[in-house]
């Protein structure tokens, strides 16, 4: 398929599990916030919006309520794919990360693997993967894969090999997370060489690197890429974005510049086979 024959899925990650309001006052933390932020997203052109829970004060949550909260006020308005975190923050169990699962979401994040991340480990077993995969699939959830480093990769094809994942598998390259591979052009086609060949990528790149590395991802035909608080706070070096939709905006006017068209929500669940 050329490079350019389908449009490109913009992902929105408002908030993840470690960005605070110290790194930008307008990091959304409640539902109600979150769901505001993401709509604004859609409205600029992301059609997959993918959800970390905050309590009120901040602190990461696996609680589904507010998940289901967030989910029901963008439902409301909107018809983007919901992506629920299986990732949580680095400090909850698997039974707190999977909880995500419980507010109905279209597709969740899976790892495959364990990693440094920053100055703590981000741990996931191969059969906490297993069992996380089997509780997504026994809800109708289409996980897309999260891969910070190659083993990552090479644990996610093995699982498919064994029946654990089904194919084609959708997959996000996660790259500039202190611990997993670097962001640079190189680590894509390291990443997807143990994949096999119809697997559907997207890429995230974190902080500074991701303008560049959403640029180089649209021209080798990635089907998404991603932005949000999440990854990265700035428009540019040293310029806060305004706010997530901001960033979306800047990435959508980006891909057209350079030759793809910006999936509709609509698009992207016929192209992610998502209903
Ligand atoms: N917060 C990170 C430790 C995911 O959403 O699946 C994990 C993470 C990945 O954000
Ligand atoms: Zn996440």
């Amino acid at each position: 398929m050329a490079w350019d024959s389908e449009p490109v899925i913009i992902t929105i990650a408002p908030v993840g599990a470690e960005v605070t309001r110290d790194n930008h006052p307008s990091v959304p933390y409640t539902p109600a916030e979150i769901a505001a932020a993401s709509l604004d997203a859609v409205a600029a052109g992301a059609s997959v919006v993918h959800l970390h829970a905050r309590e009120p004060d901040g602190k990461p949550s696996g609680d589904p309520k507010l998940f289901a909260e967030a989910i029901a006020l963008i439902r409301a308005k909107a018809n983007p794919i919901i992506m629920v975190s299986t990732g949580g923050a680095v400090w909850m169990t698997i039974e707190q990360r999977t909880l995500s699962l419980e507010a109905n979401p279209d597709m969740c994040s899976l790892e495959t693997g364990s990693m440094n991340f920053g100055d703590d480990l981000f741990l996931t077993s191969r059969p906490d993967s297993i069992s996380s995969a089997k509780l997504a699939y026994q809800k109708s959830i289409v996980p897309e894969i999260e891969l910070f480093d190659v083993g990552h990769a090479v644990a996610a094809s093995r699982m498919l090999g064994e029946g654990h994942l089904k194919g084609p598998l959708n997959v996000n390259l996660v790259l500039g997370v202190p611990g997993g591979i670097d962001a640079v052009p190189e680590a894509i086609p390291h990443l997807l060489r143990p994949l096999p060949g119809d697997v559907r990528w997207a890429v995230t790149a974190v902080g500074r690197h991701q303008r560049r590395m959403l640029a180089v991802a649209m021209l080798l035909g990635a089907y998404g890429v991603r932005v949000g608080f999440e990854d990265n706070v700035y428009l540019r070096k040293g310029q806060l974005a305004k706010s997530n939709a901001e960033l979306v905006e800047d990435i959508a006017a980006l891909a057209r510049q350079l030759g793809r068209q910006v999936a509709t929500p609509q698009q992207a669940r016929s192209i992610l086979q998502v209903k």
